[in-house]
């Protein structure tokens, strides 16, 4: 059975900007004030302590079956965990090939850079992915790697390929509650944020603040 998978506000963990609190409980926390949607991203775990994350988060959340619970790039720890979803980026395992692995009904999550990474999307048989993650809208600490960013405008024009190809499409990189109303003001599904709900004092009114901004930034739309 494929679980409910709502983008609106959408948070990547990152265990390092979470300590000394367990990233359970600023998951918890977060889906008090307003998150919908979780992925586990651990770059420095193994793959035993990643699914052992994983499990943590979806215990955290077990009265929330409506929150859907993603792992990155592991899909061997998504299968073993049974989690809802699995995103991966353009240098993991092909999407293709991780759909045959998945099966049809957890979500697949692929991370797009370019036009061109959207155009390749778009050109995959129906059903491969599902949600694309439009990245990096800015330059981020949290991924330097990532590059100087998409910018609004090209969020904009990605997001609308995105929505008449029929992907959902969210955006990540350098989103915080100052920025959110203009991201979610350019078409996009759901925002992703990690530092500015992981480095958080108070997740949950991070949270709360994000989604007040993400209404904000729809109404202006
Ligand atoms: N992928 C592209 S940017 C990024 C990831 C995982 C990190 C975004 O982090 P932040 O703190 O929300 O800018
Ligand atoms: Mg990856």
């Amino acid at each position: 059975m494929r679980r409910p998978f709502d983008p609106t506000l959408y948070l990547v963990t990152d265990t390092e900007l979470c300590r000394p609190r367990p990233v359970a409980d600023v998951v918890k926390a977060a889906v008090a004030g307003g998150v919908t949607a979780v992925q586990v991203r651990d770059k420095g775990a193994s793959r035993r302590e990643l699914l052992a994350l994983t499990g943590a988060v979806q215990a955290s959340l077990a009265g929330r079956p409506d929150v859907a619970v993603v792992v990155n790039d592991a899909v061997d720890v998504a299968l073993l965990a049974g989690a809802n979803g699995i995103h991966v980026g353009q240098g993991d395992l092909a999407v293709a090939e991780v759909r045959a692995l998945i099966g049809p009904h957890p979500w697949l999550g692929l991370s797009v850079e370019s036009a061109a990474d959207l155009d390749a999307a778009l050109r995959l048989p129906a059903g491969t992915v599902d949600v694309v993650g439009l990245s990096p809208v800015w330059a981020t600490p949290t991924k330097p790697e990532a590059g100087p960013g998409l910018g609004t405008a090209a969020v904009r024009s990605l997001a609308s390929a995105a929505r008449a190809g029929g992907l959902t499409s969210v955006a990540i990189g350098g989103i915080t509650v100052d920025r959110a109303a203009e991201v979610a003001a350019a078409g996009v599904d759901g925002l992703c944020v990690v530092s500015a709900v992981c480095a958080a004092a108070d997740p949950t009114a991070a949270a709360r603040e994000l989604r007040s901004e993400i209404r904000r930034g729809r109404l202006a739309e």
